[in-house]
């Protein structure tokens, strides 16, 4: 809504709820995911009546809500809403307001709130979200008064999406929402974003024009599709190697000859090594965070190498490590000037190029024990992505496998939680599917992620939409295995699943189910559950043995004895598994 309309917009008497609904309308709000709760029927009531502008998505779980959000946020570079119901509402949707934030992802939540009048009493269901949302979100506020409504939302969107974006709070006190106010819509600002200022870019140039070894470290949220096109331009002009940060992994075209892979949990320690002798550290977007830098320990913190630092909030830049250069601009923007400066004349080539090498090293297939090589199924993988497929992923050493073996091209995405919350994946693709049914949505997901919440294929269903999820099953919580086998051999405990028949259960849904037991089942597989039109599940039925992609079990173990009396023997894995399902053959390879 422009500023005109808004001053001749009438203020005919609203209930709280609906001043709400036309408010998210007004500040440009297109997607409600929900859990509904009586704590905000009104407002369920108003959005009734914005049903044309802005889709409500009714879901299973609230974390399955929030996390579709913040998927969305992810994707689309400003705020979908969620909304959860007070008390266990909140609760249950507390972990997708942590992902937004540790991942700069603007969001808004609204909680449904009490009776104001029993406030303080304890009463059913109460809490006070200042106090609990206050450590998790960007911003928590509470709105009493249905006359303030446009303006606090209206505020709550530019928090959510200035400087370092992320989740607002908004607690809904009850009796605001039934209020009858008259109350004008307020518009959307339309607010510049930051540009980097010309001497901060001729000093990066000169920072680059002295460097023999610079590295770039991309990150952070909110690229666009112009902004990555400029940052490609950029690198891919002065031929700098580039690395991607933890879960940021499609930041950057894979393809390209300066990609040199990603930093994050489980990267090459060759490439690692690599990042130690630079000269230059280009973080662009990046916090230089914990999993970046891992844990602290890629840099030194007094700023012996130097780095350039840009991102949307100054009060971020060098928060850890000290930069030689900090640039504070919208990632877009900065990606748009950088483009225009003419390339730096570097001798880097050769550095360029071993760092690739690597990367490409990484990438070949090796010959892993056991029918299902995974390595060989991402490359599989990578042939049939659409050009602009959407790939969301979950928290889990299964992550590993893309990683390391796929490369993204620049039109494809890739999203996850850089906070590690598992349960994001299956929420966060059905999300992005609802909100961009044109694309080929693939979610991958342990076995452990998927039980968390992959209920909420329930909600592709209610809404007609059909992503697919990749189930990859160890039979385990196999990271924590894999720490479990470092610092305590031997010693299985805590971390062995059960599993469903996972075809079977999406066939309970109605939808479509494919067991994969080796590498050549996975092609056609993956071309009959695009085909089927209907949400998929493709279980991947792994050798629980390789717990890593650089790592067996027996290789955790080597050199540790086991522990005395001997360990009853290991069940063999195939046993738990129902009798495999053989894929038939048929359809080849093909781009779907
Ligand atoms: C919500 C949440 N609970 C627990 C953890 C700790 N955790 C990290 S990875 C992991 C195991 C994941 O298992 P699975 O999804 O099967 O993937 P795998 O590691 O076996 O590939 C656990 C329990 C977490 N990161 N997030
Ligand atoms: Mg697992």
């Amino acid at each position: 809504m422009d500023l005109a309309r808004a001053r001749k917009s009438r203020t005919t008497a609203r209930h709280g709820g609906r001043v709400l609904a036309d408010a998210l309308v007004a500040q440009g709000i297109d997607h409600v995911f929900e859990v509904p709760g009586e704590s905000f029927l009104d407002t369920l009531d108003g959005l009734y009546d914005q049903r044309h502008k802005l889709k409500l998505v009714t879901c299973r779980f609230e974390a399955g809500a929030v996390n579709m959000a913040e998927a969305y946020g992810k994707l689309a570079g400003r705020p979908a809403a969620a909304m959860v119901t007070r008390g266990p509402g909140a609760c249950h949707g507390a972990i997708g307001v942590h992902v937004a934030m540790q991942d700069s992802t603007p969001m808004l939540l609204f909680v449904g709130q009490i009776p104001h009048e029993d406030a303080g009493r304890d009463a059913f269901q109460e809490v006070d979200y200042r106090r609990m949302f206050s450590p998790l979100a960007k911003w928590v506020t509470q709105i009493d008064h249905a006359k303030r409504i446009p303006e606090i939302v209206a505020h709550a969107v530019d928090v959510a999406t200035s400087g370092r974006p992320g989740p607002v709070v908004v607690a809904l006190s009850e009796e605001m929402q039934k209020d009858v106010v008259e109350v004008p819509d307020l518009p959307r600002v339309p607010v510049s974003v930051a540009f980097p200022d010309p001497a901060s870019l001729e000093q990066l140039a000169h920072l680059l024009s002295r460097s023999k070894k610079p590295v770039a470290v991309l990150g952070g949220s909110c690229w666009n599709a112009q902004g990555r096109a400029a940052i490609r331009q950029f690198l891919a002009s002065n031929n700098v190697p580039v690395t991607v940060g933890f879960r940021r992994q499609a930041t950057y075209d894979g393809t390209l000859d300066n990609f040199a892979g990603d930093l994050g949990v489980g990267s090459d320690p060759g490439l690692i090594a690599r990042i130690k002798e630079a000269d230059l550290i280009l973080a662009l977007g990046s916090r230089l965070g914990d999993a970046v830098t891992q844990g602290y320990t890629l840099l030194d913190m007094v700023g012996s190498v130097p780095i350039v630092q840009v991102l949307p909030d100054g009060a971020e830049i060098g928060r850890v490590f000290r930069p030689a250069l900090g640039i504070v601009a919208d990632l877009n923007a900065f990606a748009v000037a950088a483009a225009a400066m003419p390339p730096v004349k570097g001798s880097w080539g050769a550095w360029t190029q071993e760092l690739r090498s690597l990367r490409e090293a990484q990438r070949a297939v090796p010959n892993y024990q056991g029918p299902l090589n995974l390595a060989a199924v991402m490359r599989e993988l990578e042939g049939m992505l659409a050009p602009d497929a959407i790939v969301t992923t979950d928290a889990g050493n299964f992550a590993g496998w893309a990683t390391r073996f796929l490369n993204f091209s620049e039109g494809q995405r890739y999203i996850g939680p850089t906070n590690g919350a598992m349960g994001y994946s299956v929420p966060a693709a059905v999300g992005a599917k609802i909100a961009f049914p044109d694309h080929m949505v693939v979610s991958m997901v342990g076995d452990g992620g998927f039980m968390m919440t992959g209920q909420e294929i329930a909600t592709a269903f209610h809404h007609g939409i059909a992503p697919i999820v990749l189930v990859f099953n160890n039979q385990m919580y196999g990271t924590i295995r894999m720490h479990q086998e470092r610092a305590y051999p031997w010693r299985v405990s805590g971390t062995a699943l059960t599993n469903p028949d996972f075809a079977k259960l999406i066939e309970a849904f109605g939808g479509h189910g494919e067991v994969v037991n080796e590498t050549a089942a996975f092609a056609p597989a993956f071309i009959r559950a695009v085909e089927s039109g209907r949400p998929a599940v493709i279980e991947l039925r792994m050798n629980p043995e390789q717990i890593t992609t650089r790592a067996t079990i027996a290789d955790l173990r080597s050199g540790k004895a086991p522990p005395k009396p001997a360990p009853k023997p290991k069940r063999a894995a195939a046993a738990q598994h129902p009798k495999p399902v053989r894929a038939g053959g048929g359809a080849g390879k093909k781009r779907v």
